[in-house]
């Protein structure tokens, strides 16, 4: 798939990952809708991709809220005349161990990484079935396939995600719609200072890949045509080796991320 003149809706896109494959699409040629529930940032992001030459606008809303989402889908269509790819990036997290998972947090994370994309994906269905194609990209995470400690309740919304995605890629498996899961891990944005529940623990040394980069792999990916997407190999790797070795993949698991505080 060529970028150049696709009509693309990005959720999440005020900041971290979903802010740098804006940046990184326009540069590609696509034209875009720009949706999160701040508006000054995301017309930061709309003016810098103008500034690339590309069509941008930007639509506010909570995708958590199906109405919003709805109408956020119909005005980015409106404003691009149709849609060609949604990327359902919008996403928060959310620490604590499973023993004292607040429900109300787990139900509002869920909100924003489940039914936020089952929204968008609803309201843009109909304009990818009338014309026949299109691209579906839904940015789940490492802890969407792999248990992962002291994030029981993110790490469940993102399964469920990888869960409904599979079975959406089945559904339209002879549609020409295409869809693609990406699982990054430790990427550097501001997501853990916007994330719910305890703090996240400072894991000096650890490493993190940039937004940018991420971004460029998603780029490339779609061009691919990829279905399952991996920030880096050794991700790949732990995924892979959990499923022949589940013991061992959870003891390198809890040595990288099981820190309690
Ligand atoms: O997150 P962050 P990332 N409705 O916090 C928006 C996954 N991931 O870029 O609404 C609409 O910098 C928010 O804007 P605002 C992660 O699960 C990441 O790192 O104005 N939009 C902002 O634009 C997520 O799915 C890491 O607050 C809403 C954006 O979402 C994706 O990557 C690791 C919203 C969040 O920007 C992007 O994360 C991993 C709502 N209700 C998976 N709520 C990582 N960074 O290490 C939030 O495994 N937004």
């Amino acid at each position: 798939m060529n970028w150049r003149g696709r009509r693309v809706v990005i959720t999440g896109a005020s900041r971290g990952i979903g802010r740098s494959l804006a940046l990184n699409l326009a540069g590609r040629g696509a034209n875009l809708a720009l949706a999160a529930r701040s508006g000054a940032d995301l017309e930061a992001v709309v003016r810098s991709a103008r500034a690339l030459g590309v069509q941008a606008v930007a639509v506010a809303a909570d995708v958590s809220e199906e109405q919003q989402a709805r109408d956020m889908v119909r005005a980015a269509a409106a404003a691009m005349g149709g849609v060609d790819v949604l990327v359902n990036n919008a996403g928060v997290g959310l620490r604590a161990p499973v023993q004292h998972l607040s429900p109300a947090e787990f139900t509002l994370v869920l909100g924003v990484n489940l039914l936020g994309p089952l929204h968008c994906v609803q309201a843009v269905l109909p304009y990818l079935l009338q014309q026949g194609g299109g691209l579906i990209i839904n940015v789940s995470s490492l802890a969407g396939l792999l248990p992962t400690p002291f994030l029981g309740g993110y790490s469940a919304s993102k399964h469920a995600l990888v869960a409904l995605s599979r079975c959406l890629r089945a559904e339209l498996a002879a549609s020409g719609i295409r869809v693609m899961l990406v699982h990054p891990a430790s990427v550097e944005t501001d997501f853990k200072q916007h994330a719910l529940g305890e703090p996240y623990p400072a894991r000096p040394g650890a490493s993190r890949v940039s937004a940018d980069r991420v971004a460029e792999i998603v780029a490339r990916a779609a061009e691919t045509g990829r279905q399952e997407v991996f920030v880096r190999r050794s991700e790949r790797f732990l995924v892979a080796a959990a499923r022949l070795a589940p013991g061992l993949a959870d003891r390198i698991i809890l040595g990288r991320y099981g820190k309690s505080r």
